[in-house]
């Protein structure tokens, strides 16, 4: 049976990965780090019926820990690892620079520092897929693929040059099997609240049933390459499984606007967008990534991987959950109010 770690398990990608390896009979082992709260929301269904998982283990670590990395490999041993973990929000990265750059990008240097004298001990290549971004190619012409230059437009971004380049580098120097997967944005009904996606279905969702009347956003022109999650860490998944190790990008090949993504939103509950979005310029950032969009064709060449899940059925999937959970909401209210 084979065994995989993965950083970020409590994320959105994370959840969706382990769902991915336990229907495949993996043992999954998920980093968690300590905190207050316990944030175990996303994969707590794996407790339970249909996947009433026994094989899915939690253990404590931290990127910014290079010693609880180390003790990790050696105490699970896994044939595969999944860096998923990262401060993943670019506009937060502008407040917090350097405590992302520790974590999206000196952590990645740390997980592969711990791999690479695992390896020395053991002599066992541990195959590493690291999460890139397409955030790294900032603003690079339009379409891009694996060979356009980054122009890195966030600390965020910048954290995940390094990250991107580490990884490159102990695949030639050491002879290690690390991958980069270069995601698009790809989104869920898991997808963090302050992601533009969300925020937009679960406001309008919540706007829908009478909890909330206005929905304050940034800059609504920029265009995305939007993906759904659950595909895109199928496509991680097969990179490992090539013979060789190697780069690629993941993406639809199709971008939309936050504009456009708003009206489909809107549209969806039958709602006018106009009346209840306001700009804000909090949410603008100070250098903006105008237009990504992706060209996925050596992935769908060398892994067979294409995305499924187009834009329209994205915005139904995401609505769909949040307009339940705005409907839970109103409901929880009035009983507390009778
Ligand atoms: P996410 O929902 O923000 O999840 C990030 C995960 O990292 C969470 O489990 C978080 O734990 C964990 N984490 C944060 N700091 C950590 C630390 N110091 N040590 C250990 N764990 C830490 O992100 P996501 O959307 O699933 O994305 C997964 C990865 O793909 C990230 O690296 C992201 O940068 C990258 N990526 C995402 C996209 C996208 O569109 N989603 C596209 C390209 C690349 P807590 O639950 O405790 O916060
Ligand atoms: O949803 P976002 O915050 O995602 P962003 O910045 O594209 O980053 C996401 O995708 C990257 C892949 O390219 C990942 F690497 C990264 O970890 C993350 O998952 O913002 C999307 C766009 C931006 O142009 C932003 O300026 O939406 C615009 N926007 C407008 N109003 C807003 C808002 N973004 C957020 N978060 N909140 C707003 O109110």
């Amino acid at each position: 049976m084979k065994k995989a770690l993965i950083t970020g398990i409590t994320g959105q990608d994370g959840s969706f990965l382990a769902e991915l390896l336990l229907e495949k009979g993996y043992e999954v082992y998920g980093v968690v780090r300590r905190s207050s709260t316990i944030p175990k929301s996303r994969i707590e269904h794996l407790y339970i019926e249909p996947h009433n998982s026994t094989k899915l283990f939690l253990e404590y670590g931290d990127l910014s820990d290079g010693s609880s990395l180390r003790h990790l490999l050696s105490k699970i041993q896994p044939d595969e690892v999944y860096n998923l973990a990262a401060q993943s929000h670019v506009r937060i990265s502008f407040d917090q620079p350097e405590y992302t750059n520790d974590v999206t990008g000196m952590g990645v240097l740390r997980l592969l520092e711990a791999l690479k004298e695992y390896k020395s001990y053991t002599k066992k290549d541990v195959k590493f897929y690291q999460a890139s971004s397409s955030e790294m190619f900032g603003d690079a012409p339009a379409p891009q693929n694996e060979l356009t230059p980054f122009r890195p437009r966030s600390p965020y971004a910048i954290a995940k040059v390094s990250g991107y380049w580490h990884t490159i580098n102990y695949r030639e120097a050491y002879g290690m099997f690390c991958c980069n997967g270069i995601l698009f944005n790809h989104e869920s009904e898991r997808r963090g609240e302050n992601f533009v996606t969300r925020k937009i279905t679960l406001a309008a969702s919540r706007i829908k049933v009478g909890l909330q009347d206005k929905l304050f956003l940034g800059n609504l022109d920029a265009k995305r390459d939007w993906g759904y999650a659950k595909d895109y860490v199928e496509a991680m998944w097969l990179m490992l499984q090539q013979d060789k190790p190697d780069d690629y990008v993941i993406a639809t090949g199709e971008t939309y606007s936050i504009k456009d993504f708003l009206s489909a939103v809107f549209e969806e509950l039958d709602l006018d967008w106009g009346k209840y979005v306001e700009i804000d310029s909090y949410y603008y950032r100070p250098t903006e990534v105008n237009l990504l969009l992706g060209d996925a064709s050596k992935a769908e060449k060398k892994l067979n991987w294409k995305a499924k899940t187009k834009l329209n059925d994205l915005v139904k999937i995401m609505v769909k959950n949040d307009l339940l959970l705005a409907k839970q909401e109103l409901h929880n209210k009035s009983f507390k109010n009778e």
